[in-house]
């Protein structure tokens, strides 16, 4: 929205003002697939942890804090038995748990037709999580009306 708002001022402007806005709208484009909501509970330090690595890897993270987040990853798609600690939202896609963000943006960029990956618990060794890795990561995809499926093994 406040990129909108800019855009539209810019306009307004003179002839080179407009060329300006080009470079503008592509960044607010760009922008936009590494905007995520993250839910939550206000208590889970393993989740901040993720939070803090999204951000270092450049996504823009809307925090949202809740005691529900089982109930959020549920609605979202995420079955009780395959959740991890957060949900992570990004465009139209639901992100659970602790997956590594080269995951996460082979799917962005791929564009799967899936409701999203999930990472099961909370595995040691995972972004976030710390500990040494104890065995590779499967992480699954979650189609509508499907069982998870095995997207990647990191
Ligand atoms: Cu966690």
């Amino acid at each position: 929205m406040k990129e909108l708002k800019m855009k539209k001022t810019v306009l307004n402007l003179s002839g080179v003002a407009i060329a300006a806005t080009f470079t503008f709208g592509m960044q607010a484009m760009s922008a936009t697939t590494n905007e995520a909501v993250l839910y939550k509970d206000p208590n889970c330090g393993c989740c901040e942890n993720y939070t803090n690595y999204m951000r270092t890897s450049g996504f823009t993270v809307e925090v949202n804090n809740t005691s529900d987040v089982a109930q959020i990853s549920l609605d979202a798609g995420i079955p009780e038995n395959m959740q991890g600690c957060h949900l992570v939202v990004i465009g139209n896609y639901v992100i659970s748990g602790h997956v590594p963000l080269e995951i996460v943006n082979k799917m962005l960029e791929e564009k799967p037709d899936v409701i999203g990956l999930t990472l099961p618990g909370m595995p040691m060794g995972a972004p976030g999580m710390g500990g040494p890795k104890e065995a590779p990561f499967e992480i699954y995809a979650i189609r509508d009306g499907q069982e998870p499926a095995v997207y990647a093994v990191d």
